[in-house]
This record gives C-alpha cells, structure tokens and sequence, in this order.
C-alpha cells in the first residue's frame, strides 16, 4: 500500500464557468491527478494492462474538460474523480483543477479546487474451516473482517457445514467444512481486500501446503463489484464459485437478490444444490 500514479499539469480547453462569456469563448484548464492503487502487480508482470494506463487517463481527461459544461469546478472534479474511480483498481483519487484564467478581477497567480475521493466497493467473500475449533474460527475471522479499516459488513450468512471436496472429488474421510459468506462494503480496492483476507487467513495459523488440503481458514473473494478478472493473482468472479453448494447456499441465504457476475443468479445456480450443505447453530 502506499503506491500511486501522479499526472500533473494536463491542459485542456473547456468552456466551464459562471458567465455566459466563459461559456462562449472558453479557456484552460489544468488538472493533476492522485491515483491510489496497488502496483505490485503490474512491477512484478511488466505489463501495462495490469495498472492504469497513464496515456489514456491523461486522454480521458481532456475528453472530460471538453465536454458538457458545468459552473463550477467542483463539478468538474468531481466528474473527474467518478471516472477514474470506474477502474476498481484504483482506491481513491486526488484530483485538483486549477482555472488560470478565471474571471478574477485583481491580478492572481492561480486558482483551484482539490478533491480527494474514496471508491466503494461491494465484494462477497466465503470463509471456511475444516480444522480445529471450526466455529470459532469462523466467528473470528468475521470480527476480523469488520476490523478492517475503511470496510462494513452489509450481511453475513448462516453458518453451514458440508462433506471436504478435495482435488479428486467428495472426500467423506476428510474433516467437514463449515463454511460462511459475509458481504461487505469497502473503500478498498481488490488487490488490497485480499492481501487483508491473506493476512487473516496467516493470523488464524494458515499454512499454505496443499493445493485444496485441510485448513484452519480459507478466504476467497467470491465477487467484487461485477469485475470479470482471470488474473492468476485474483480470479473474479471466484472460478468455482458457480459450481459450489458450499458457497452458493449460504450466499443465497445472506442475499435472496444474489448475482454470480457474468454467471447468474444464485438462486437459479443453488436450486438443485440445497441438499448438499446442512445449516448449523455456529454460537
Ligand atoms: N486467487 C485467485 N483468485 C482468487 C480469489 N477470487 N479469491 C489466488 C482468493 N484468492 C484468489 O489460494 C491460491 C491463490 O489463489 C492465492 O494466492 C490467490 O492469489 P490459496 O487460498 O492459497 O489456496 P487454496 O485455498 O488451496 O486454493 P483455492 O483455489 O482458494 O481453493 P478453493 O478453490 O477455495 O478450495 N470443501 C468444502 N466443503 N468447503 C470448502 O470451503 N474449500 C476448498 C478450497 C476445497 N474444498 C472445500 C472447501
Ligand atoms: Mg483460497
């Protein structure tokens, strides 16, 4: 955390203002811009798909002073903020117009107005344990979950258990999984909401062995906002969520309007599946 893009000085024209004179003959404006994001990704890839190309954002902003006039800057700002927020891979955004040429009637140096906005997300996450005090490692990890800074939790689901699905299919040998699905509001952006979730997952003795193997907790983002991803690093919506009574039923539960973006309803996906999961008292 910590990393942002800055895109400072972008001119362009644009007919905002007050007076009809403004609205008529126009003038510059001048825009910075603050990016807030993760960009591990994109220096570990090399790629410029993975981060916000900056020759389009700066192309994205002309195109905005360009259009529609408003009076104030503010507005102007604001527009500004709204579409680079659109990418969720952005967190939160400064964005400062500066109107050089304002109609101010004693000699000034420059004027402007800065804004500083927050992007909110929804996200669906599935929790599940099938080792050690299963319960109450799922009931920490929700109080984990809502102790995260800049995030609320909107629904949490019933707890349900079921049978270990393991590589080579249903493992009744296995331990039992009780699994859980909370929904949340966030300002963070996804890469940050996992990297939260991992930490958890590490703070409730998480070992990574196994590739689908026994676990104290497993924290997978099911959706966030309807993004579409095949990032290896973050796969959305989650790729076997769609086939999965385990997150399916409960999801259902938490929220009877549930999507699977670019899947489908979850409870057209959950009809036949309702017998594979049993809802247990967690408390
Ligand atoms: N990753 C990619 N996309 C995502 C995403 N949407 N959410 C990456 C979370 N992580 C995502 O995950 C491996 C890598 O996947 C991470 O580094 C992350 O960058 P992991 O948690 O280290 O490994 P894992 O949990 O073994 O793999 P995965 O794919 O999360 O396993 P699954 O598919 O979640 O399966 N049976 C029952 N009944 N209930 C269960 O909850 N869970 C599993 C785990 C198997 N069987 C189960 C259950
Ligand atoms: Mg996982």
């Amino acid at each position: 955390m910590g990393d942002r893009i800055e895109l400072v000085g972008v001119r362009a024209f644009g007919r905002h203002g007050v007076y009809a004179h403004e609205r008529e003959q126009g003038q510059e404006f001048v825009v910075d811009v603050v990016l807030h994001l993760s960009l591990a990704s994109a220096a570990a890839t090399d790629d410029v798909a993975d981060t916000v190309h900056y020759g389009e954002l700066a192309e994205r902003i002309v195109a905005l002073v360009g259009a529609e006039p408003v009076a104030l800057i503010e507005t102007l700002a604001q527009r500004i903020a709204d579409d680079v927020l659109s990418d969720v891979r952005v967190n939160s955004v400064d964005v400062t117009v500066h109107k050089p040429s304002a109609p101010i009637t004693v000699p000034f140096g420059d004027v402007s107005v800065r804004i500083s906005r927050a992007g909110l997300h929804t996200a669906v996450i599935a929790s599940g344990s099938n080792l050690g005090d299963r319960a109450a490692t799922l009931e920490s990890a929700l109080r984990a979950i809502a102790a995260t800074p800049a995030l609320s939790v909107l629904a949490e689901s019933p707890v349900v258990e079921s049978a270990a699905h393991t590589l080579d299919g249903v493992d009744e040998d296995k331990p039992a999984y009780l699994n859980q699905v909370v929904i949340v509001r966030t300002e963070l952006g996804a890469a940050d909401l996992l990297a939260r979730l991992q930490q958890i997952e590490l703070e409730h003795g998480r070992a990574r062995a196994e590739r689908w193997g026994d676990r104290t907790l497993d924290l997978d983002i099911v959706s966030f906002d309807s993004v579409i991803s095949d990032d290896p690093d973050l796969r959305l919506p989650h790729p076997r969520a769609h086939e999965r009574a385990f997150v399916l039923v409960p999801w259902l539960l938490a929220d009877p309007e549930a999507e699977l973006p670019g899947v489908g309803r979850v409870d057209a996906l959950a009809a036949s599946m309702a017998d594979q999961v049993t809802e247990v008292d967690a408390r």
